[in-house]
């Protein structure tokens, strides 16, 4: 099963050198992840309150007694849990300079990051297959920044980015925080809801049904606020034994299966890597589609009105010469000397002014990319049956459109060729759907379920 997925992430990479590498380079789009963060092994990502329970849960995944757990806010570390024959701690530093590993950028998020970034090389087999990054817990969930040096939130982020799975983990004891903490994971997870899973942990701490559903109740309404889909998410209610623990009063024995079954989605990560690696090169080839025919748009506009003005100049110094030869003709030497005077300031004008003009114009063509895209899409936001799926593209393309023609200049960038957008529609109709169905066919001979979530491509920004 492993060297079938290894095989299917090389398609993919082999389609991101050959189709979409050379467009993204040509068109100066924002790069996408590198081979070493796409040949990187599947990350899974434990988020949440503060003692929700998040270590003992990686604990019994790991069936020891590695990370420190507590009522007290114990842990305000990221620590990634990797495979390693032996056992080891490295710290912040060491990792992000070390070239093999992936996580070289997260030098970003400066030393006080790095000080609470650590790694440990472990010898459990399931490590082999995932590795799990725990989490410091969210303390005063309405500022999850406040007193920690850095910005928790887009560090969160930088790992869901890469993560294949997200447990979000809550717990009975604080319901009220519930709200606020939803709020900003939901901000570091935006449009990553295909990879997100909620889990509600400590089920055997109820000491009614009624606690039960009032607590159910509250996390669903809170979702239902935050996540903007049609279904919330399945939510995982479960619990992990506890020595000392007070004796559950509600029946456990539905809560360890959903134990079981998280687990169980946990160990088909690699699975999942691969669904999200094909969904995220088919959301990077959308995205670098439209941005290739806007700017090609852009410039073709940018063209048009340089050739209107050259060729208005072309006639004025061409009627000017004219009447010059005429009034030669005529041996009229004044007509001769104003008509050639006129002649060269149209030509000197013309030049000036085209150069003007083509920076005003290129200044309201970059202002107006609304514009453009309506009028290359016109027909799709017509004929299709769901255009609001092409607006939500190009709103999170257009940001980094403007930035490019900002950057660089209108004048700089090329024209788009033919060629170059039919290999695009071909990676999106052709490649994309041949290479999930050899993953769904490779999903069904070992008898796994393929996921639905990975195959919609357009919710969101991976
Ligand atoms: N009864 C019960 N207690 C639990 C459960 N899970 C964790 N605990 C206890 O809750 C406390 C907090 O657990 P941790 O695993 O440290 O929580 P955490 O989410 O890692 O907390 P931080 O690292 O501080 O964010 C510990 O005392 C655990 O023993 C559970 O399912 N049931
Ligand atoms: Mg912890």
């Amino acid at each position: 099963m492993k060297d079938l997925l290894d095989e299917i992430s090389q398609s993919v990479t082999r389609l991101y050198h050959a189709a979409l590498d050379p467009v993204e380079r040509k068109f100066a789009f924002e790069q996408r992840p590198s081979d070493g963060e796409i040949a990187g092994g599947p990350l899974v990502l434990i988020v949440g309150n503060h003692s929700s329970g998040k270590s003992t849960f990686l604990n019994h995944i790991l069936g020891e007694a590695i990370q420190r757990t507590g009522m007290a806010p114990t842990d305000d570390s990221f620590t990634i849990l990797r495979h390693g024959e032996k056992r080891e701690d490295r710290d912040g530093n060491a990792i992000v300079t070390n070239p093999e590993l992936p996580f070289s950028s997260l030098k970003q998020f400066g030393q006080d990051f790095l000080s609470h970034f650590r790694m440990r090389l472990l010898p459990m087999p399931i490590l082999k297959d995932v590795t799990l990054v725990d989490t410091p817990g969210m303390i005063d969930a309405a500022d999850p920044n406040a007193g920690r040096g850095y910005d928790f939130e887009a560090a969160v982020r930088w790992f869901a980015n890469r993560a294949d799975v997200v447990l979000i983990f809550f717990d009975p004891d604080r319901p009220g925080t519930t709200a606020e903490s939803l709020t900003v994971l939901t901000r570091s997870l935006k449009g990553m809801d295909h990879k997100v899973m909620v889990v509600m942990n400590k089920m055997d701490q109820f000491r009614s049904m009624r606690d039960f559903a009032r607590c159910y109740g509250t996390l669903c309404w809170n979702l239902g606020k935050v996540i903007r889909k049609k279904d919330i998410p399945q939510i995982y209610t479960t619990y992990v034994p506890v020595e000392g623990a007070a004796e559950a009063v509600l029946p456990l024995d539905d809560f360890s299966v959903a134990r079981e079954e998280l687990i169980d989605q946990i160990r088909r990560a690699p699975i999942r890597r691969v669904d999200n690696m094909i969904t995220h090169a088919a959301r990077h080839c959308e995205h670098l589609r439209m941005h290739a025919r806007v700017v090609d748009g852009a410039v073709a506009r940018l063209k048009r009105g340089r050739k209107r003005w050259t060729a208005v100049s072309a006639l004025l110094v061409i009627a000017a010469a004219g009447s010059a030869y005429y009034f030669f003709q005529a041996e009229n030497w004044m007509g001769v000397a104003i008509s050639t005077v006129a002649a060269i300031a149209v030509a000197v004008g013309g030049y000036f002014g085209a150069r003007e003009m083509g920076k005003r114009n290129e200044r309201k063509i970059i202002n107006n990319l609304d514009d453009i895209f309506e009028e290359l899409y016109r027909r799709e936001l017509v004929v299709e049956n769901r255009p609001e799926d092409l607006l939500r593209l190009w709103d999170e393309v257009k940001a980094v459109t403007v930035r490019t023609l900002q950057h660089l200049g209108l004048k700089a960038m090329p024209r788009m060729k033919n060629r170059e957008l039919k290999r695009l529609n071909n990676v999106l109709q052709k490649d994309i759907p041949e290479i999930r169905s050899r993953l769904h066919r490779v999903l069904e001979t070992q008898g796994e379920a393929p996921f639905k979530a990975g195959a919609d491509v357009s919710s969101g920004r991976g």
